[in-house]
């Protein structure tokens, strides 16, 4: 063609580098305090391993859309990264390559920082955070202090879950299967003193707000109610035969009270020292004991059990029962106590089939008859109660409420509620993590620091051998200091905070991190949370119960201290599925990683980020494919060439769109609006991001058909709708294009395209209906109606039914837009 210079080529790098000066320049995403509707939107913060991978590009690739989305429609947006800096792998490095914790952490966020930029996620920088900076942890012990005078954090000495590969305690929610969630070996129980925060507190608030939480995904709140795991039921008390004293059982079953043929106890039951010591069964017992310590969590295989020779008594017979010790009763739940009943729970069963203990059936079921010498299992559903005295005949709902009244009368137990979620074990034995603000003095006892002298900061010179025991012990210059209550000497705690404690709160911090007389300011905090929460948060599924409960669980701690008016801190929750490739997850130890840095080399950060949001719905795996990578490249490469073509043509296009428009024109503008709508229902309501690509690549080709032919006004108004819409997504290339089509004016301040509802609208025409070919009535029906729906509008009308009457239509003949004719 004439002298229009040759379309330039699409460079991604040189683009996309040229954007991210410009916004780091303008400090284009940074944002305070302000007017107008505020947005939070948050993915979960990286542990700074050294180098992303495909999962952080996917996480905060969503994430960055529903920012610049929400950004582009006006709104208010905080969008603030951080790093999750203290935790093990630092430390275990550190003992490898001799490169200290803190080097080895600061590099790796350097590394992790530049990467992010690269893929031009909008954060706002200035919010920046790290978990192992003091102005950050200072505050986090400042709660502890705030925790400790309220009872909510305490030191106890129980059975901990020992991972001897990591040499450190976990919280019951870190073992998985009996594995450590971090190395997966086998962990073992172990007494420890610990420290512990009260989460069992807040159990029934936890479980209650669940019903709140509309905007997170049912399979997440199904598993925290299960870890929470409530059951309804009673506390028994069975006394002591023979001598003072008593066990208070806990039971679902309490219509099953006279089956009860033994009562068991957890071998580390307070009472074992008692009943036991100095009988013959001592050695027994302790040999259980031994067997049970040393075997691993959570893998009761055989019911063992051994008798004490003690006895208690029934509490509504009077009947003597034996006393034994069961390696399937736990002391971390309801009261490490258990009334046996063989014939209606199964574990009682085998235990007592083992022991030659007696089975009494006490429920029958509907439609069978127990007979407890022939019984080969358990029977664990409802029933009538039989042998069960004034109780007969009952059914076991009403029983359970009957017998526990009786014992209520009788002060004999009451109704009772237990969970299964413990209290959260907080005290790692390791050196990379936020130190415990108490000191241990010879006179005063435990001593919490002055909440003046904080921070505790971790010392920097320490020799991490990896040989075990806390590392901060073997530091006198940390260790050892002058008591705060009485000066004399005295020695601080050397254990560290799980780091699951700093992932607690962080989105709390992110309102005003540069604050260094508060921890949050007021101002800051009231608008970008108030009482709503995070408006939006992104993370893995891996963190339904860990991080997610832990999170819930301090905010309404920090509530209940009046540092935030929060009841629930994420209002929604995305869990977004995992990246595939070759049929497994991507991750170092399988061998199958992509490098994200490989893919902004070769295809620019654009393609990568289109691709996580093309390939999948969020919450559905993605499926790793070189292909699709390739196709998100072609497409921008497409939409880079049509919109340098189209450009000498949209210099000739009037402002206001042409009226009335001819039929490429107004479909093309019909398109156009189309793809507005489907594409803010997809990103707004949603977040089907792949369909609303897609609706983009439509208009794309839509737009490429007509380029040459459609009003200049018309294609500028798609051209343009098309750039905005792909703007969350491809942020880079389509800033360039907007400024290559002549907007001297950022992108980002065109805020996102209005909908022309008339454009929607179809076109009508006026259609004659004859009936046996007398002209009968006119219709009105969309130019482009097919002949079903013409004919039924045709039979809806008034004039054609009272014509009609009863008669059946047999046939009609259409004549596109002239007239419908129907044979009766
Ligand atoms: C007597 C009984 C009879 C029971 C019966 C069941 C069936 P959930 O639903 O998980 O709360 N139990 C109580 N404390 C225990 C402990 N520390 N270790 C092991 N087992 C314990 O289970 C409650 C039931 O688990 C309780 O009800 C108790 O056995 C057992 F036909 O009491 B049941
Ligand atoms: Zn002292």
């Amino acid at each position: 063609m004439s002298g229009e210079p040759p379309i330039p080529r699409y460079e991604p790098g040189r683009i996309e580098a040229k954007w991210q000066a410009r916004w780091e320049r303008d400090r284009a995403y940074e944002v305070r305090a302000g007017d107008g509707a505020p947005v939070y939107v948050l993915e979960m913060f990286p542990y700074p391993s050294g180098r992303i991978h495909m999962g952080h590009v996917r996480n905060y690739s969503i994430g960055d859309v529903i920012a610049r989305f929400r950004r582009l429609r006006g709104e208010r947006v905080l969008h603030p990264i951080g790093w999750d800096a203290f935790g093990l792998p630092a430390e275990n490095a550190a003992i490898q390559n001799k490169a200290h914790p803190a080097r080895w952490t600061a590099d790796n966020i350097a590394n992790m920082r530049a990467q992010l930029r690269r893929l031009g996620f909008s954060y706002d920088w200035s919010r920046e955070l790290a978990t192992c900076d003091p102005r950050y942890y200072r505050w986090e012990q400042l709660f502890f202090l705030r925790m400790l005078e309220r009872g909510l954090a305490y030191k106890g000495r129980s059975q901990v879950n020992w991972c001897e590969s990591c040499g450190t305690v976990l919280a019951n929610e870190q073992v998985v299967d009996g594995r450590c969630w971090r190395c997966d070996s086998t962990v073992r129980p172990r007494e420890l003193e610990q420290w512990f925060f009260r989460i069992t507190a807040y159990a029934e608030e936890l479980l209650r707000d669940l019903d709140r939480l509309s905007g997170w995904p049912e399979r997440v709140i199904t598993m925290q109610r299960n870890w929470i795991g409530r059951s309804e039921g009673a506390e028994i008390r069975f006394p002591l035969d023979g001598r003072p004293g008593e066990i208070t059982v806990f039971t679902t079953r309490p219509d099953t009270l006279f089956g009860v043929t033994f009562v068991s106890l957890a071998p580390e039951h307070p009472l074992v020292g008692a009943l036991v010591g100095g009988t013959e069964c001592q050695a027994a017992v302790e040999a259980l004991a031994a067997r049970v310590r040393a075997s691993a969590r959570d893998d009761v295989g055989v019911k063992e059990g051994v008798a004490t020779g003690a006895y208690c008594r029934h509490p509504l017979t009077g009947a003597r029962v034996p006393i034994v010790i069961a390696n399937f009763v736990v002391m971390g739940y309801g009261t490490g106590a258990v009334m046996g009943v063989p014939a209606h729970d199964q574990r009682d069963f085998e235990f007592a089939r083992a022991c030659g203990l007696p089975v009494v059936v006490v429920i029958q079921p509907e439609d069978a008859s127990l007979d407890a010498a022939t019984m080969t299992a358990a029977w664990e559903g409802p029933g009538r109660m039989v042998a069960s005295r004034e109780f007969d005949g009952l059914p076991s709902e009403e029983g359970k409420r009957r017998v526990t009244s009786a014992l209520e009368a009788k002060d004999a137990g009451r109704a009772a509620v237990s969970y299964r979620l413990r209290d959260w074990g907080i005290s790692r034995q390791r050196y990379w993590g936020a130190p415990i603000p108490v000191v241990y003095c010879g006179r005063c006892g435990m001593v919490p620091v002055p909440a003046t002298d904080l921070p505790v900061v971790l010392p920097e010179d320490v020799v991490l051998t990896g040989a075990g025991g806390s590392p901060l012990a073997a530091e006198a210059s940390f260790a050892d200091v002058p008591c705060p209550r009485c000066g004399a000497a005295a020695r601080r705690e050397t254990d560290t905070m799980d780091t699951f404690v700093e992932s607690s709160w962080y989105f709390l911090r992110y309102v005003s991190p540069w604050s260094d007389t508060q921890p949050f300011e007021p101002d800051e905090l009231a608008y970008w949370l108030g009482t709503r929460g995070v408006d939006q948060y992104i993370g893995g599924i891996e963190h339904a119960v860990l991080h997610l409960l832990y999170a819930r669980f301090f905010t309404k701690v920090l509530r209940d201290l009046g540092y935030v008016a929060l009841d629930e801190p994420f209002r929604k929750l995305l869990t977004q599925g995992m990246v595939i490739k070759d049929g497994a997850k991507m991750s170092k130890s399988k061998g199958n990683v992509v490098d994200p840095d490989y893919l902004i080399e070769r295809y620019g950060a654009d393609t990568a980020r289109l691709f996580c949001l093309f390939a999948a719905p969020p919450e559905r795996d993605l499926d790793w494919s070189d292909q699709g990578v390739e196709g998100m490249s072609r497409f921008l490469g497409r939409v880079w060439r049509l919109v340098w073509s189209v450009r000498p043509r949209l210099a000739d296009a009037g402002a206001p769109l042409p009226a009335p428009m001819d039929e490429v024109a107004r479909a093309l503008h019909r398109r156009t609006h189309e793809t507005i709508r489907r594409v803010t229902e997809d990103v707004g309501d949603r977040l089907h991001f792949n369909t609303a690509i897609a609706a983009v690549m439509e208009l794309a080709g839509a737009v490429a058909d007509v380029q040459d032919t459609a009003d200049p006004a018309v294609l500028r108004e798609a051209i343009e709708v098309m750039l905005r819409l792909l703007a969350p997504f491809v942020p880079h290339v389509s800033a360039e294009l907007w400024e290559t089509i002549g907007h001297g004016e950022p992108l980002e301040r065109a805020g996102w395209p209005a909908l022309d509802a008339a454009a929607l609208a179809r076109d009508h025409v006026e259609l004659p209906v004859q009936i046996n070919g007398k002209l009968r009535a006119r219709i009105v029906v969309a130019a482009d109606a097919g002949a079903d729906e013409i004919v039924a509008t045709a039979l809806a009308d008034e004039h054609v039914r009272t014509h009609l009457g009863e008669r059946p239509v047999r046939k009609h003949v259409l004549v596109p837009g002239r007239m419908l004719n129907l044979v009766v």
